[in-house]
């Protein structure tokens, strides 16, 4: 069997599209927690030792799976074992990315390119080591440190960062609580115009734990949100995005296509290069 083809990725597509709808599950749709899944199983890439990335789903495995910033992830894998099921040639790896895609769509997003041909094989020599992900309590330092290491520049965190319109903080999960805006099923600006409308105060929740409040929604705000607004460079961002949701869509788009796509390397054709790993139904 060759590279699986665009009719059968439209199937996982419209199945996907199917499984967002979750009447009893946080907001009503798995969208925001399969955008997070994605982004943590990418987001663990090193440019430098070319290590991380969503390539070999290893968060499967506790070495990843257990990490405490992955918590709660387990319920986005768990939407996704029928789809698994039912079109077994597709690997984890690709399923977790393109499924973060239709969900972006689906909930009013830009639609993201994305291609196929990652694998589920985990090389244990490139197995990230736990802390690549952001700890939520620091501040621009930390982001820059954390996004740099994977190749991003400043404009590129401020739009990542967009991702916050959806979903909401758990505190069984991060201890964080609360949601960043009123809709958080539908992706839009409204977090980058909030995050500059109020007065945020920080907040002490009972578990001790510290983030931003304000008293006329009741939204929430993390430490590392609120850094990009503190952040000159930041801010600059922040004003375009908050002003400009056609620019914000531009530039989300981009830039969550390019965290999809670390550690993957391809030829001319779009197919992946070295890589001898590949699951049998992609060997062409
Ligand atoms: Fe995030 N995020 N995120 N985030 N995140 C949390 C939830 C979501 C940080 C911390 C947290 C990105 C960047 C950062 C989503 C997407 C992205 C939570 C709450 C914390 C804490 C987890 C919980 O309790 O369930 C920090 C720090 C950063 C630093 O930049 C980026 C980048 C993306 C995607 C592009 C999404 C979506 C959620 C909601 C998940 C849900 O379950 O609703």
């Amino acid at each position: 069997m060759s590279q699986p083809s665009a009719a059968q990725l439209d199937q996982v597509r419209a199945a996907v599209k199917k499984l967002l709808h979750q009447p009893d599950y946080d907001d009503g749709s798995a969208g925001p927690v399969l955008v997070r899944l994605a982004w943590h199983s990418a987001g663990t890439y090193d440019v430098k030792t070319k290590t991380g990335g969503s390539n070999g789903a290893g968060m499967r495995y506790e070495a990843e799976g257990g990490d405490p910033a992955n918590a709660g992830l387990q319920h986005a894998r768990a939407f996704l074992e029928p789809i698994k099921a039912q079109f077994p040639w597709i690997t984890y790896a690709d399923l977790w990315t393109l499924a973060s895609v239709v969900a972006i769509e689906e909930m009013g997003g830009p639609r993201v390119p994305w291609a196929g041909g990652r694998t589920d094989f985990v090389d244990d020599s490139k197995l990230p080591p736990r802390g690549r992900l952001p700890d939520a309590a620091q501040g621009a330092d930390h982001l820059r440190w954390i996004f740099y290491r994977m190749g991003f520049n400043d404009q590129e965190i401020v739009a990542l960062s967009g991702a916050h319109n959806l979903g909401r903080c758990h505190t069984d999960r991060s201890g964080f609580e609360g949601k960043w805006v009123n809709n958080p099923t539908r992706f839009s600006n409204q977090y980058f115009k909030l995050l500059k409308a109020h007065d945020w105060k920080k907040k002490k929740l009972a578990n001790g734990i510290e983030q931003f409040g304000e008293v006329v929604e009741e939204l929430m705000m993390l430490p590392t949100d609120m850094a990009l607004l503190a952040d000159p460079k930041f801010k600059v961002w922040v004003d375009r995005y908050a002003d400009d949701k056609e620019l914000f869509f531009e530039h989300f788009s981009a830039v969550y296509a390019k965290l999809l796509e670390l550690g993957l390397e391809r030829d001319a054709s779009g197919k992946i290069v070295n890589d001898d790993n590949l699951q049998e139904g992609y060997k062409s």
